[in-house]
């Protein structure tokens, strides 16, 4: 197998698929003992050239669009209050579901050597990094409660562009996902935590976190436990993310997530999903009320609730 990168170089593993393994849907045994080495040791992984760039330029096409809609909000939510929009991608009308994008089958492999089998998906969301940004987000986890010292939950994240440290990409801390709530604040009233400034400043020592440069067309594969924080986007451009969530089937999240009824969205997902080792699992709204929700910073309805448990 390629060799990981050394550990004090502080770059994350890349796993490149051969026409074949995209093709077949299934990475090699090579590429699976790097992919796991580095999901293990470092808590993230890029999967390279794994989305046609092409599909990409479309779905930000229509994320450009949709932030216009977004800024003539009043009470805009900002997550940490950073210039950071939560933007759910279009799964409708047909011409923005792309199969590598929603159903792609080497994400779902990935997702299945990583969870265990039967794993399952319940968020679909995105995070939309505004131009010219001034303030960042602290360094947080996104699994905000106490959790197992093991893998239960990933975000498989999918930038519309290029991304690297000129427009944004996430800040991220190699390795951290081994910490658990020690390192996070006491929770506040919304469910909000982050990371106390004395494990960030111990840690900054050693690995601190860093901007990874990921070409369009990959995807940052990340363990929910690790340490990151939406930064400046210093550019003139949006930089948008599509985020789509897993969980390992012993993990007893509530969420699920929204999609259109009579769309035919759902149909596909289930044809989309079945035998590939990963259940999907969808709430169906009335079009317009899913329209509304798409780019809900909660993800779904009962998240809220349920702060104190088994959240994802
Ligand atoms: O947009 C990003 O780069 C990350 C955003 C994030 O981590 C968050 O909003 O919790």
């Amino acid at each position: 197998m390629p060799e990981l990168p050394a550990k004090h170089l502080n770059t994350p593993v890349e796993v490149t698929p051969s026409p074949e393994e995209i093709a077949t849907g299934h990475f090699n045994d090579a590429n699976i003992k790097l992919f796991l080495s580095g999901m293990h040791r470092d808590g993230v992984v890029i999967l390279k050239d794994v989305v046609n760039p092409a599909h990409l330029d479309i779905i930000n096409e229509f994320m450009e669009e949709d932030t216009k809609n977004e800024l003539s909000k009043e009470n805009l939510y900002q997550n940490f209050g950073a210039e950071n929009l939560q933007q759910g991608p279009p799964l409708t009308p047909s011409k923005y579901f792309f199969d590598d994008v929603f159903l792609n089958r080497l994400l779902f492999h990935a997702v299945n050597l990583y969870l265990g089998p039967n794993a399952t998906w319940n968020m679909v969301t995105g995070n939309n990094a505004l131009p010219n940004g001034v303030k960042r987000q602290p360094v947080h986890s996104d699994a905000m409660c106490n959790h197992p010292p093991a893998p239960f939950y990933v975000v498989a994240n999918v930038y519309t562009t290029d991304a690297s440290a000129a427009n944004g990409s996430t800040e991220i801390w190699l390795g951290t996902h081994h910490y658990n709530t020690e390192a996070q604040t006491p929770m506040g009233p919304k469910g909000e935590t982050h990371i106390t400034d004395e494990y960030v400043e111990e840690r900054k020592k050693t690995l601190p976190g860093f901007q990874p440069t990921v070409k369009k067309g990959s995807i940052l594969f990340r363990d929910m436990r690790l340490w990151h924080a939406g930064v400046c986007n210093k550019s003139d451009a949006t930089r948008y993310m599509i985020a789509l969530g897993f969980s390992a089937s012993w993990w007893h999240g509530t969420a699920r997530f929204r999609v259109p009824a009579d769309t035919g969205v759902y149909e596909r997902i289930v044809h989309g999903t079945k035998n590939h080792g990963v259940t999907p699992l969808m709430v169906e709204l009335p079009p317009e009320e899913y329209e509304r929700l798409r780019n809900a910073h909660d993800f779904s309805d009962v998240e809220k609730m349920t702060y104190e448990g088994e959240i994802f």
